[in-house]
């Protein structure tokens, strides 16, 4: 009996499970539109009722980017700061209840307007493309709800902490505090954007918008969104694997070290989105360029950990050679073959990351289909595979069923579905953007360029792989189903994983928090504010605002 995993609070599987399933609605939504934006691109006929190419592209991005994720990583952080603390305190709860709350009425909101075509700005939202303001007022909804949902889980640690005086937070809060810390810094950037810059302009209130200023505060936010979704498949990689796999943590305080890291170079990296821009000093670009090649440094310890914890595990199980590790690990468990391909495909999607960041490179690489291509293996792949794999043994633990072994062959069968159509569209994607073929655009041959004929095939091969991904996202909304009538028995464990025994503990300057903002505070005053400081002076004409659509 003693056994058993320790079951969770129903109402904190009730809320955990309300932003979970929410997710993967926004999911199912999201891949319909893919799937026929991927078609028009791929040269199919015109729309049905009218939608527009880039009504869909904006529906696609806001609700599996923005959408998709952010509920899921509430969920998940939630659900590992109560596994790893213990029961939510009510406040903490409520909190996440009103953070879903908030985070609903702006998503429904803001989707309704998409559909109305009313804010057809894509997820980007660049100024001066002009939606109608109350999509920019249904985007504070979502991004106060998510604070709401951090500051809960501030508060939970801080209790944990009072009660717990002197002793080391279990790794997965540490984690999820960090990634909520710099959510928290991160949004602010797009939070003065939207409540300064653009609902301002939208309402009609002042005539124009500083759009090299608008663009610069999106990317301050819209780097470390990324890394607000990376970091959680890296708890999943660092906390979950180990212990799926048999094995244990190869060092507690370098997972730590990681984190930090993160949270001090994700945020003054935005310019490397905007090397192609005027308006900006090569000298700025140059530092922000830099830093960006600080924040790779944590990854690859990633890489490393990763590496060493497989490696150990192989080897004490008795492998030989190089790679006779490989060997020893679970191919038949889907919480771990999923976030693995994860793993696996973020070894290309990184170094793809790294060509981008190039200031040179990028000039080769930027608007084009190149980019599409890398973040649909980052986002779409790495990230979204290792969430999938995590949804397989979190919904049975939230509902206390068991992951059968037929659902472990479904849901290694949704990931192999996945990667063949990420392969197809991811793979030529990147192809075809070498070859010059932009995004965010629905049709063009440059007047006739004559390397535009080279396009078309490649363009019809995403469209297959779209195809394949759309069927990939049904039978991923076919197993959470089949997840949530699995049999009742033994309820299935929240896979936390233990520590190396030759792992060093981790200093308790990790968790001064006071002096990682403070560091992180210098960092983002070095990169932004001179040339935010000539954005300000030299605003120029200002633009009045365009709607394409
Ligand atoms: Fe990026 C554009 C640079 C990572 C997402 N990126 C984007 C956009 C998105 C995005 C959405 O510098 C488009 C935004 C838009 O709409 O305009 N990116 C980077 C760099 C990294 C990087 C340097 N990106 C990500 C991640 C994302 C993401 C992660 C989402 C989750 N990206 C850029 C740049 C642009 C950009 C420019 C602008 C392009 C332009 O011109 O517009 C790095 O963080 C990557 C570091 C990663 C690594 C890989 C480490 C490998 C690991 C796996 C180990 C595997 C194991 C298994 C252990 C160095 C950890 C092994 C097993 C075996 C058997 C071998
Ligand atoms: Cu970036």
């Amino acid at each position: 009996m003693d056994n058993l995993p320790k079951p969770f609070d129903r109402r904190d599987s009730a809320l955990i499970l309300a932003h979970i399933l929410f997710a993967f609605f926004a999911l199912f939504l999201g891949g319909v539109a893919g799937l026929l934006q991927g078609l028009v691109r791929g040269g199919a006929n015109a729309l049905p009722f009218g939608i527009g190419y880039y009504q869909l592209l904006t529906a696609h991005g806001v609700l599996m980017a923005l959408v998709f994720t952010t509920y899921f990583i509430i969920g998940f952080l939630y659900s590992g700061v109560a596994r790893t603390l213990g029961t939510l305190l009510g406040l903490p709860r409520r909190l996440g209840w009103l953070g879903f709350g908030l985070m609903t009425t702006g998503t429904l909101w803001a989707t309704v307007l998409i559909l109305l075509n009313k804010a057809t700005v894509l997820y980007t939202f660049y100024a001066p493309l002009k939606a109608s303001p109350w999509f920019y007022v249904a985007l504070v909804f979502v991004v106060v709800g998510s604070w709401m949902s951090g500051f809960g889980i501030f508060m939970q640690y801080r209790y944990w902490k009072v009660l717990h005086p002197g002793q080391t937070t279990p790794l997965f809060t540490f984690m999820a505090v960090v990634t909520m810390a710099m959510w928290l810094i991160a949004t602010l950037g797009v939070a003065i954007e939207v409540l300064f810059q653009l609902i301002p302009w939208s309402f009609g209130w002042v005539e124009t918008v500083n759009v090299v200023l608008s663009r610069t505060l999106f990317w301050y936010f819209g780097h470390p969104l990324v890394y607000f979704w990376l970091l959680p498949a890296y708890m999943c990689w660092y906390v979950v694997i180990p212990k799926v796999i048999g094995g244990r943590l190869f060092s507690d305080a370098l997972a730590r070290l990681s984190f930090l890291m993160f949270l001090l170079f994700s945020i003054p990296v935005g310019f490397h989105h905007q090397l192609m821009e005027p308006g900006i000093s090569n000298v700025w670009k140059f530092v922000q360029v830099v830093l960006t090649f600080m924040v790779v440094i944590p990854s690859l310890m990633t890489a490393f950990s990763l590496f060493a914890t497989f490696e150990m595990h192989g080897r004490s199980l008795g492998a030989k050679g190089l790679f006779g590790w490989l060997r020893k690990l679970p191919w038949k468990d889907v919480r771990f073959f999923a976030p693995f391909m994860g793993m696996l495909l973020f070894i290309p999607a990184g170094a793809g990351g790294l060509i981008n960041a190039s200031h040179e490179l990028n000039a080769i690489v930027h608007n084009t289909l190149w980019v599409t291509g890398h973040f649909h293996l980052t986002v779409a792949t790495s990230v979204a595979l290792t969430f999938f794999g995590i949804t397989y043994w979190l919904i049975p633990a939230l509902t206390g069923r068991t992951l059968t072994p037929r659902m472990h062959r479904l849901g290694i069968a949704q990931t192999v579905i996945w990667l063949v159509g990420m392969l197809f569209m991811s793979g030529s994607m990147h192809t075809v953007g070498l070859l010059g073929s932009p995004r965010r655009t629905s049709f063009t041959t440059y007047q006739d360029h004559p390397d535009a004929v080279l396009w078309m095939p490649y363009h019809v091969a995403m469209a297959v792989g779209g195809t394949i991904l759309f069927v990939g996202v049904l039978l991923m909304l076919f197993n959470i189903v089949t997840l949530l009538r699995a049999p009742k028995g033994r309820p299935e464990e929240f896979p936390i994983a233990e520590v190396s025994d030759a792992a060093e503990k981790a200093p308790a300057l990790f968790e001064r928090w006071g002096v990682w903002v403070g560091i992180l505070v210098v960092l983002i005053l070095v990169a932004y504010t001179i040339p935010v400081m000539d954005m300000l002076n030299h605003p120029g004409v200002g633009a009045k605002g365009f709607k394409t659509w």
